[in-house]
């Protein structure tokens, strides 16, 4: 393994992880890949090295399961315990549904994933950032934390947590000489609509429908520039969207058209 600096990278089986691996492995990062899908994890790995002829490790887990994550980041190979950007990225929608419809069932799995499990890959890793006295954290939050919208609820509730979890972990952190960002993304299009939907792949479609939504390497691109600032350089909050959307509520689909 080479001596460049390493990425953790959450969620890296599909949109935003995907991207962010193939762009700081591109850069010659080592890069620490995680997801549910080992198939896709497999294939990610293979096609990285083949390609960019970095060191990947991949490994197999879900975040909401906080005694195998923490297992699994406690058993980390030596070479790989010294991370220096964690890329806290896994999360989902579960749903769109007004508050009184809710389904409970999701409402955990967004809380559990999207919230409870960037508590416990960062409450893994930080100690050792806090040993070398160096590190980034960057928490991919959305602009769903930044306002509600209909039906978003839940969803919106566990991005604004992230927030200000975000700003929470920057004065803890700081002592420490750790950075914290958050990014908040508007409507991508990965498999996240997808995701939300339930499978259902005509209702996901139309979110992008009328506008040029971002596309993942957008967000790859974000978070890469974060990652390289120097090191008096903290980028703090960053919201990006497409040109189409102003806020949550408010679209102006016709520009694109
Ligand atoms: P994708 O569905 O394409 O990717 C989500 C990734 O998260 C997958 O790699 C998935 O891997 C992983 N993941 C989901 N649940 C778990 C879990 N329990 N344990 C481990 N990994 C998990 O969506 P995006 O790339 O769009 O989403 C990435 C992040 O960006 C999410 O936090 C999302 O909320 C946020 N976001 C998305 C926006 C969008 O419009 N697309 C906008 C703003 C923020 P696997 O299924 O293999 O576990
Ligand atoms: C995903 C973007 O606007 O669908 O976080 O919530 S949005």
């Amino acid at each position: 393994m080479s001596s460049t600096k390493t990425i953790l990278v959450t969620g890296s089986t599909s949109g935003f992880g995907r991207a962010i691996a193939f762009t700081f492995a591109q850069h010659g990062w080592n890069v620490l890949l995680t997801g549910r899908r080992k198939e896709r994890l497999d294939e990610l790995e293979q096609e990285l090295q083949t390609e960019f002829g970095t060191s990947v490790l991949t490994l197999c887990f879900d975040v909401q399961n906080r005694e195998q994550t923490q297992q699994v980041l406690k058993d980390l190979p030596h070479d790989w315990k010294h991370i220096d950007v964690l890329v806290n990225n896994a999360g989902l929608a579960a749903g769109l549904a007004t508050f009184q419809e809710g389904d409970p069932d999701d409402w955990d799995r967004m809380i559990d994933t999207n919230l409870k499990g960037l508590l416990t890959v960062s409450r893994s890793i930080v100690p050792h950032m806090i040993a070398r006295k160096k590190g980034h954290i960057i928490n991919i939050g959305s602009i769903a934390g930044k306002g509600a919208y209909l039906k978003g609820n839940v969803y919106c509730a566990s991005k604004a947590a992230v927030d200000i979890l975000s700003q929470g972990m920057r004065i803890d952190l700081l002592p420490h000489g750790i950075k914290v960002t958050n990014v908040s993304p508007g409507a991508a299009d990965t498999e996240f609509s997808l995701v939300r939907y339930h499978g259902d792949v005509a209702a996901a479609a139309k979110v992008y429908e009328g506008y040029e939504p971002l596309h993942a390497q957008d967000v790859a691109d974000v978070v890469y520039f974060a990652a390289t600032r120097p090191d008096h350089v903290v980028l703090n909050d960053i919201v990006v969207t497409p040109l189409a959307e102003a806020n949550p509520m408010y679209w102006h689909k016709e520009l694109r058209n």
